[in-house]
């Protein structure tokens, strides 16, 4: 396995997955989607999100008016379909984690889509790191420090790149500015796919009630 990249203490494997593995976890990817299909998710504050979203695992995430969590059901009724496989793999790899995720949130960016400066702090535990990777066209992600307000660096993400945020990055701000609409082939109709893979237990999960 190749070193990471490390930038911002955020570990960095550029073009990680070989086209054919991209190949792999997208039809992967269509069987989550066929299970639980994308929907467009709105804010607390009743915005509607611009990416389009859906998860794999024993829990997924959630934002509608009611807030920020993990649920065990798609807003639609049914279970999330469980995680691939393939994807668990890449998490154990490179986290060298033996725990694995309770979530898959699976996030599609088609034109002109984009995620605000954010943190990922709806888990229970943050000494278990968040993995991301990207699949399909290049986006420019920003990456700040744990106060809003602090320096940001970008990178373009390329389909195949797989992105650790653990340590001190774990509650790094961080968001998606652009797209580069149609820079890859992997998805015939443009866009892009990311996942994150997260350990969600703890004392607010929705399962200890
Ligand atoms: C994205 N990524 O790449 C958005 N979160 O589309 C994230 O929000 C993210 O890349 C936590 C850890 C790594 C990430
Ligand atoms: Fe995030």
């Amino acid at each position: 396995m190749a070193a990471p990249i490390e930038i911002r203490g955020f570990q960095y494997w550029p073009g990680h997955l070989d086209v054919s593995a991209q190949s792999t976890l997208l039809s992967d990817l269509r069987a989550v989607v066929a299970a639980a299909p994308l929907y467009s998710p709105v804010t607390p504050g009743g915005r509607p999100m611009s990416v389009r979203m859906t998860s794999a695992g024993r829990l997924g995430w959630i934002t509608d008016q009611r807030g920020y969590r993990y649920e065990t059901h798609h807003p639609a009724g049914q279970p999330w379909p469980p995680i691939p496989p393939a994807v668990l793999d890449i998490w154990h790899a490179l986290t060298g984690l033996a725990r694995a995720p309770d979530c898959c949130l699976v996030n599609f960016y088609g034109e002109g889509a984009k995620m605000g400066l954010h943190q990922d702090r709806d888990e229970g535990d943050f000494s278990f790191p968040v993995l991301s990777i990207s699949l399909g066209d290049e986006a420019l992600f920003r990456m700040g420090g744990p106060n809003r307000t602090d320096p940001t660096e970008s990178l373009w993400l390329k389909s195949g790149d797989v992105l650790l945020m653990g340590g001190p990055a774990r509650l790094a701000w961080h968001g998606i500015d652009r797209l580069r609409f149609r820079s890859s082939r992997l998805l015939p109709g443009g866009g892009r796919i990311n996942l994150t893979l997260r350990v969600v237990e703890g004392a607010t999960s929705p399962l200890s009630s």
